[in-house]
């Protein structure tokens, strides 16, 4: 009888929850992060669930930022949250983001990746963005943003045109960053 009661409730609960899951992130030299994400045309139920995977696979690493190509999904999709610690939680999603304007006055932050783990090196980049927007209502907003949400606003956005950090920096740097991962990444596939 029990058993009988346990497979009633599975099946009156699976066509409403869709859990949310963990994506893997694609880590440098993965060359679908060279990709130049597609606009999304409709907010469907696909692109719900894929931005719900994006906070919790984002909140796990942790990160401040996500796009969608990180996880394997060429899509202009970005999750952001950039609240303390002890601040609450402040997810937001930016679809098909677009800089409308950049201010002429450049703030240096130092950056991670979550694709490229464990790097981090100081970028120069406007310091104040405006971008527009749609939220998942498939509302246009746009925000005017400046410290460190404009910085992830602009790498964030960067991920969407195939753009990494790195590229901002020597080729010297870059080089020695990039040839670090392939050998990880050649080590990993002999093992
Ligand atoms: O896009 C990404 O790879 C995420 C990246 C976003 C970002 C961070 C800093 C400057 C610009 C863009 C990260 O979230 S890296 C991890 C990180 O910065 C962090 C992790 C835990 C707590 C606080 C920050
Ligand atoms: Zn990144």
């Amino acid at each position: 009888m029990r058993q009988a009661k346990r497979c009633i409730d599975r099946i009156c609960a699976t066509p409403y929850m869709a859990a949310m899951a963990l994506r893997e992130i694609i880590i440098l030299p993965d060359k679908r992060l060279r990709l130049v994400s597609e606009p999304v045309r409709k907010i469907t139920a696909d692109v719900r669930k894929l931005v719900e995977d994006m906070f919790e696979t984002m909140y796990d690493a942790p990160g401040v930022g996500l796009a969608a190509i990180q996880v394997g999904m060429p899509k202009r999709v970005v999750t952001i949250d950039i609240a303390k610690k002890d601040e609450p939680k402040n997810p937001q999603v930016f679809i098909n983001p677009e800089i409308v304007t950049a201010s002429d006055e450049k703030a240096i932050h130092e950056e991670g990746c979550l694709s490229i783990p464990e790097f981090y090196d100081d970028v120069e980049r406007p310091a104040q963005v405006k971008v527009k927007y749609l939220d998942l209502e498939g509302q246009t907003l746009e925000v005017d943003a400046d410290g460190l949400l404009a910085t992830c606003l602009q790498h964030e956005i960067d991920h969407l045109n195939g753009v990494l950090f790195i590229d901002y920096l020597s080729k010297l740097k870059r080089d020695r960053v990039t040839k670090k991962f392939l050998k990880a990444a050649k080590r990993a596939a002999a093992e």
